[in-house]
């Protein structure tokens, strides 16, 4: 039986659209999996100095913290000590390298309790810049790292340290990722995120 000219040109219309939409899927799945995310929780560290320590402690900043932090830990910067000597929290990441965006999932508490929003970040032992400085307070907010906005990382192992610069900043996790352009840019919203680490991914 002939089919009616114009369905034959219909067919034809929908294979055409089946192959195009098959070709962006593969083409948007090969993207997907030639970029490197590695998450980690703040807490999975491989040393920690004064003033910064593992939260909660008995703090209400902290006990406002919790509520939502991922794994029920973070870093913080403490409230009461004078000690601004310097202390940092430091990891140990494997990379496949190239060039990276790194976020932060932070919580700056309210400026009436001392307006304490940034780290220093340092990489291989060298300051890279500051991260964070933004204005959104009391609210876990995932912040990348703006100055420099991406990092280039060689292939292996890199010492990424978060060194104390205002007192009473916490951070619960903390993301890196090949995913920085504008059109694939990787943007974590506020939640946590589920940590599937590469294994070997986090060194000890
Ligand atoms: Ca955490």
């Amino acid at each position: 039986m002939r089919l009616p000219r114009g369905l034959c040109r219909l067919c034809v219309l929908l294979a055409i659209c089946a192959v195009g939409g098959a070709l962006v899927w593969a083409t948007s799945a090969a993207l997907s999996a030639s970029y490197e995310t590695i998450c980690w929780e703040a807490e999975n560290h491989c040393s920690i100095k004064q003033p910064l320590f593992i939260g909660p402690r008995n703090h209400p900043d902290d006990t406002l913290a919790k509520k939502d932090a991922s794994g029920g830990k973070f870093v913080r910067s403490d409230m009461e000590s004078e000690n601004d000597s310097g202390g940092k929290v430091v990891y140990k990441i494997k990379v496949r390298g190239g060039t990276y965006k790194l976020w932060g999932r932070r919580y700056w508490p309210s400026p009436l309790k001392g307006c304490a929003n940034s780290f220093y970040l340092n990489i291989d032992g060298k300051r890279v810049g500051v991260f964070g400085e933004d204005p959104t307070y009391d609210a876990w907010v995932w912040t990348s790292l703006k100055k420099p906005a991406t990092i280039s990382l060689t292939p292996g192992i890199h010492t990424i340290e978060f060194e104390h610069r205002e007192h009473g900043a916490i951070l619960d996790q903390i993301l890196l990722t090949t995913r920085t352009g504008t059109r694939f840019g990787y943007v974590p919203g506020g939640g946590r995120l589920p940590v599937k680490v590469t294994p070997g991914a986090v060194q000890k």
